[in-house]
């Protein structure tokens, strides 16, 4: 069996593009790998979050991966700061990455544009990112494709620490998919669709009610002309939708141009609404469940206890390799 991981941040809505690009996916290995999902808390706060509402979107978007489809009883499900060795590795492997490459991150670049001051968490935000795969020997990690390039430099910092200190680390691989792994922004087709948008009509929210998602649909930019047709370079924000149709009803996009051939956006919008709302429809239902149960908390607890027991002896493993002290046994925690 291979090792699966892979982290969501607890910072805002899950969109479309996080169900498309992540939860959907991470449901489909969960039979065949063994999967560690992690809620990525302390990636969260590398930007203010407001306490309450940090902790209220630590237990939501735990719900969703739950909603999404994933079974507590076959994959890990934790959130990252129960497991202390995260932190640890995430320091370690900040001092084997270089400013250089850290700078040449262009999600930093990104978050850091105009800002008056930036956190030191931001800069070295790939640093953890590395730790948190490498604490599970981690074979594949399915991100969508903004990710690719801190994966990327996970894979690097691996290579480093092994041929410094000896065979530590497995190296893992990015798994991007071929379709859905950049769901673009509803307002903006040169931008991705994302939690820290300010604007609500740019995304879709798996908890979007009926009406709102027909809202957003209907107020979606499009691209001149009428034709319902997949050119994404004449016709980008029409090609995001016909994506996110595609994706929803697991069709190809040329199923779906045929089906509106002769046809105008208008009708062709007012179905994609339909698709998005049945898409939506089991996970809301599924979340309502869930979060009724109460069962979330010992989830979590099962999650980070197993976390712990993988992490702390790959950490332990990585600790000596570099000859750190372990009086203090990050298995045990005790001396
Ligand atoms: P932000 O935009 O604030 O950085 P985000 O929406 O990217 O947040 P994350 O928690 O950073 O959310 O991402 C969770 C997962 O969703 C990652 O695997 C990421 O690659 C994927 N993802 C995020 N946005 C999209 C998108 N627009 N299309 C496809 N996948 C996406
Ligand atoms: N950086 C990612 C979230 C993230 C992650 C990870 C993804 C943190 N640690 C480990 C995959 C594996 C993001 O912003 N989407």
């Amino acid at each position: 069996m291979k090792r699966v991981f892979s982290g969501v941040q607890p910072s805002g809505v899950i969109h479309l593009g996080n169900y498309f690009g992540a939860l959907k996916r991470f449901v489909d290995f969960q039979d065949e790998h063994e999967c560690f999902y992690c809620i990525v808390d302390y990636h969260a706060i590398t930007v203010y979050q407001d306490p309450k509402e940090l902790s209220r979107q630590i237990e939501d978007t735990a719900l969703y991966f739950l909603a999404a489809g994933l079974d507590p009883q076959k994959v890990t499900l934790f959130v990252q700061s129960d497991v202390p060795c995260h932190a640890e590795l995430g320091w370690m492997l900040q001092c084997i990455a270089t400013f250089g490459e850290l700078s040449r991150m262009t999600q930093f670049k990104e978050k850091s544009e105009g800002k008056e001051t930036v956190s030191g968490g931001l800069f070295t935000y790939p640093a953890l990112m590395a730790a948190d795969i490498l604490l599970y020997d981690t074979d594949y990690v399915p991100v969508g494709e903004d990710q690719k390039q801190h994966v990327e430099l996970c894979r690097d910092l691996a290579e480093r620490f092994n041929s410094r200190y000896g065979p530590t680390f497995k190296v893992p691989e990015p798994l991007i998919p071929e379709y859905g792994a950049r769901i673009k922004s509803l307002q903006d087709p040169t931008k991705k669709m994302s939690k820290s948008d300010p604007n609500p009509l740019s995304y879709i929210s798996l908890a979007d009610s009926k009406d709102e998602v027909a809202r957003k649909i209907r107020r979606a930019v499009t691209d001149s002309g009428r034709e319902v047709v997949y050119r994404p370079d004449e016709k980008p924000a029409l090609a995001n939708l016909l994506s996110i149709y595609s994706l929803c009803v697991n069709k190809p996009i040329s199923e779906i141009e045929e089906m509106y051939r002769g046809r105008g956006y208008a009708d062709f919008k007012k179905d994609l609404a339909d698709v998005i709302i049945q898409t939506l429809e089991p996970v809301q239902k599924r979340y309502s469940e869930y979060k009724q149960s109460g069962v979330l908390k010992d989830i979590l607890s099962n999650g980070a206890k197993r976390a712990n027991e993988v992490s702390s002896a790959v950490l332990k493993r990585a600790k000596e390799a570099m000859g750190l002290s372990t009086l203090i046994d990050p298995v045990k925690r005790t001396i």
